[in-house]
C-alpha cells in the first residue's frame, strides 16, 4: 500500500454544551481530520488534540506543521507492508503522538478498507459485539445542573457515571452526588489537578466507593501515582502520563494504578494501543477507551478500538448528540437503551462521512503528496 496525498482539514465545531475540566472550559472545537489516499480510496483520521496546550503539550495550532512537515513525508510514496509499519516510521519524532496517531489511524482505516474489512476486524478487535458506555460530565456552574445532567444521561441508559473534579469543585460535589446517586457506578477525574500534599483530601473520596479516581496527579509523573496509591483504597485510573505499552509495564511493576485508559491519540494510534492494551490484559490490569470529545470519525474508530478483549470498563465513548448539533459522520454515533454502542459491519470505520457538512464546518485544508 502506498499513500499518494495526504489532506488536513481543520474544522470548527460549537458544542451543544460546554465542557470544563480541571484545565479549561470549550465552548468550541478545532478538530483536524486527515484525509490518505492510495489507488482511489480514502482512509480518514482524527488528530485528537484540545484547542490549547493544557491536556499535554499538542494543541490545533502544533499538530498541523508537525502532521504535514514531519508524519506526512515519512509516510508518503512509500511501500508499507501494513498499517502497522507507521508507528516505527515516524517514531523518529519525540512526543507529538496525537499527531502522530492520527495519520496512523486514518491508515488503517485505508487498510480496513482496502481488504473490504470493518476496522474492529482489521486491528484483531470485535470481542463483543456492542461495546458498554459511560459518560464524562465536565464540572458545572452548579450542583443543581451537575445533578440534572446526571439524571439525563441516566435516563439514556448509560452505565457509569465520570464527573470531573478540580480543588473547589470535589469532596463536597461528589459526596452531594453520592447521596442523591447512591447505586450508580461513579467515578471522578482529576485530570492533573493535585499533588501528594493532597493525599488526605483524595483520601476523603474513598467514603463514596468510586470506582476510581483518575489522574489525580501531575500528567507527567508515574512515580507520584505510586506514592499515592497505596495511601488509597480507590483504584487510580491513570490517563495523561501513560504515553505508551511501555509506561504501562512501569506503572504496573510501580503498583501505581488499577485500571488503565486508552486513548488513541495520546499512545500514538492503533500499534501502539493494542500494545497496551495486551500490557494490561496480561497483567490482569483492565482498560477502557477513554475520549477527547472528537468528532465523528475519531468517535467511530474508538469504538473499534473498545472492541478489544480487555476494554472490560464502560468507557468514555458516547452518543454524537452530546457533542454535536450535527455529526460529520452519518448516521451519528447512538447508545442503545442499554448504554451500548454496537459495531456495525461496513469496510472502514463504519459510517459515511457527510461530504456536505464537512465542507462546510472545514475552515482550511492543506494537501501534502
Ligand atoms: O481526561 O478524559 C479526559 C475531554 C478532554 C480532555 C480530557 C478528557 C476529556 C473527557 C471527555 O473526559 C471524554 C469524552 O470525549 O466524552
Ligand atoms: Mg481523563
Amino acid at each position: 500500500m502506498k499513500i499518494e496525498r495526504i489532506v488536513l482539514r481543520h474544522l470548527k465545531m460549537p458544542l451543544v454544551h460546554f465542557f470544563e475540566t480541571s484545565f479549561s472550559r470549550t465552548y468550541s472545537r478545532d478538530i483536524v481530520i486527515v484525509e490518505v489516499q492510495s489507488e482511489g480510496l480514502s482512509g480518514w483520521g482524527e488528530i485528537t488534540a484540545g484547542e490549547n496546550p493544557f491536556y499535554n503539550e499538542e494543541w490545533t495550532g502544533s499538530i498541523w506543521p508537525i502532521a504535514r512537515d514531519y508524519v506526512a513525508p515519512r509516510i508518503l510514496n512509500r511501500e508499507l507492508t501494513s498499517a502497522a509499519d507507521v508507528n516505527q516510521l515516524t517514531a523518529h519524532i519525540r512526543g507529538h503522538k496525537m499527531a502522530r496517531g492520527g495519520v496512523e489511524a486514518a491508515v488503517w482505516d485505508l487498510q480496513a478498507r482496502r481488504n473490504g474489512n470493518p476496522l474492529w476486524k482489521e486491528i484483531g478487535g470485535g470481542a463483543r459485539t456492542e461495546s458498554p458506555c459511560g459518560v464524562s460530565i465536565g464540572i458545572q456552574d452548579s450542583v443543581e445542573q451537575l445533578f440534572e445532567k446526571i439524571e439525563t444521561e441516566l435516563a439514556s441508559g448509560y452505565q457509569r457515571i465520570k464527573m470531573k473534579i478540580k480543588p473547589g469543585w470535589d469532596v463536597d460535589v461528589v459526596r452531594q452526588v453520592r447521596e442523591r446517586f447512591p447505586q450508580i457506578r461513579l467515578m471522578a477525574d482529576a485530570n492533573s489537578a493535585y499533588t501528594l500534599a493532597d493525599a488526605t483530601r483524595l483520601k476523603q473520596l474513598d467514603d463514596f466507593y468510586l470506582m476510581m479516581i483518575e489522574q489525580p496527579l501531575s500528567h507527567d509523573d508515574i512515580i507520584d501515582h505510586a506514592s499515592l496509591q497505596p495511601q488509597l483504597s480507590t483504584p487510580i485510573c491513570l490517563d495523561e502520563c501513560i504515553r505508551s505499552a511501555h509506561h504501562a509495564e512501569q506503572a504496573i511493576q510501580m503498583k501505581a494504578c488499577g485500571i488503565i485508559n486508552i486513548k488513541l491519540g495520546r499512545v500514538g494510534g492503533f500499534t501502539e494501543s493494542i500494545q497496551l492494551h495486551d500490557v494490561c490484559q496480561a497483567a490482569n490490569i483492565p482498560v477502557w477507551c477513554g475520549g477527547m470529545l472528537e468528532a465523528g470519525i475519531g468517535r467511530a474508530h474508538n469504538i473499534a478500538l473498545a472492541s478489544l478483549p480487555n476494554f472490560t470498563l464502560p468507557g468514555d465513548v458516547s452518543a454524537s448528540k452530546r457533542y454535536w448539533k450535527q455529526d460529520i459522520i452519518v448516521p451519528p454515533v447512538e447508545v442503545t437503551p442499554n448504554g451500548t454502542i454496537p459495531l456495525r459491519n461496513e469496510p472502514g470505520f463504519g459510517y459515511e462521512i457527510d461530504h456536505d457538512f464537512l465542507r462546510h464546518v472545514t475552515v482550511r485544508e492543506e494537501t501534502a503528496a
